[in-house]
């Protein structure tokens, strides 16, 4: 019985089921390393939609305790939506698909110590097998995508993408979130490149790797790649897409191609929720500014977190916002992909 599959135990995967019930591939052949939630688990051998949630957005965008907040309202958004929520991080060592309340909790709550650490791509090997004290890890976009990937899950929900960093053609700081996307095909739902980076460069890159770039709207209307806070960046969106339908329609033929790269979704923030460009223009210069010593992975955090200081938290609750609309989104893709995927 594959509910009751203990990765710590398991001498297998539990690939066979997967395979022959078609949706979700899970091909991990090293049992010890994964520790699927018993929802996501559930889930996955009923082929329900899942919808992948990061989770440097709690260990490294959202302070204490709002961080835990978010985490249980992301999964509640999700299952209100008709998905099951995986929160994918690191836990103790071990990757988590999916996580109790509890775990939710431990994790959030170790935001800030020196052994919770920000996962990309290249994090994560060091992280479930270094010697040491355990440690746990906040996935970023990358990480995120890339064990959505190894696991099955097909779409993520987000709040903002890396990218190319402003200066970025001299410190080559350009986001693993966008390699990521161009060899794996995954949706991910987002609201714009974090406000502080280059956006004609970021797009560049990504149409050089072949990433597809959409933003929610309608087709008869200028629609602006979204600027984060703000619905307008000033930078048309390459295509438009009206519905979570059409999303999953264009996500699944990008299945069927096989062509490995990755697909974006971008979700302007509600107009209630918004903070017009004209204002955080200044405050996300000065961030940027105030931050430029910070190098590395280190960087994008500093810079949040002066944002938040100088809008006084209204920058935190814009986010709060629209990463929730995100969670929407992305089940009502997920909900419509599994029709297709039948
Ligand atoms: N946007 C936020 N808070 C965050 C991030 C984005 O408001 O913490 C995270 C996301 O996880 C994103 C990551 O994938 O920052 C990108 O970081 P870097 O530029 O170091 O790749
Ligand atoms: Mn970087």
């Amino acid at each position: 019985d594959s509910s009751t599959w203990d990765p710590r135990k398991a001498l297998c995967s539990p690939v066979d089921w997967n395979l022959a019930e078609g949706k979700h591939s899970f091909v991990v052949r090293r049992p010890g390393l994964f520790t699927i939630s018993k929802d996501v688990l559930e889930a996955m051998k009923k082929s329900k939609p899942i919808v992948g949630l990061e989770t440097a957005i709690y260990t490294h965008g959202f302070p204490k305790p709002n961080n835990y907040d978010l985490a249980l309202e992301m999964e509640a958004t999700v299952r209100d939506h008709g998905a099951i929520p995986a929160t994918i991080g690191i836990l103790n060592g071990r990757i988590m698909i999916g996580m109790t309340s509890e775990q939710l909790r431990e994790l959030a709550e170790s935001a800030g110590s020196e052994n919770t650490h920000k996962i990309s791509r290249r994090d994560l090997t060091y992280h479930i097998s270094a010697s040491g004290p355990p440690l746990n890890g906040g996935t970023t976009i990358a990480g995120t995508i890339l064990l959505s990937r190894i696991a099955g899950i097909r779409v993520i929900a987000t709040g903002g993408l890396g990218g190319v960093h402003k200066g970025g053609e001299n410190s080559l700081d350009i986001s693993a979130d966008l390699t990521e996307l161009s060899r794996n095909t995954v949706a991910v739902v987002t609201s714009g490149m974090k406000s502080f980076l280059d956006t004609p460069r970021t797009l560049e890159f990504l149409e050089t790797q072949g990433v597809f770039v959409s933003t929610f709207g309608k087709k008869t209307e200028k629609v602006d790649i979204p600027g984060f806070f703000s619905r307008e960046s000033g930078h048309p969106s390459p295509y438009i897409v009206e519905s979570p339908e059409e999303a999953a329609h264009i996500l699944f033929a990008n299945h069927r191609l096989g062509l490995d790269s990755g697909n974006l979704y971008f979700n302007p923030i509600p107009e209630e929720y918004e903070i017009p460009k004209s204002e955080m223009d200044p405050i996300i210069a000065a961030a940027v500014e105030s931050s430029s010593s910070v190098t590395g992975k280190d960087n994008t955090p500093a810079v949040l977190a002066e944002i938040v200081k100088q809008t006084e938290g209204r920058s935190m609750e814009a986010n709060r916002r629209l990463v929730l609309e995100n969670a929407k989104i992305g089940a009502q893709m997920a909900v419509e992909f599994s029709k297709l995927w039948e």
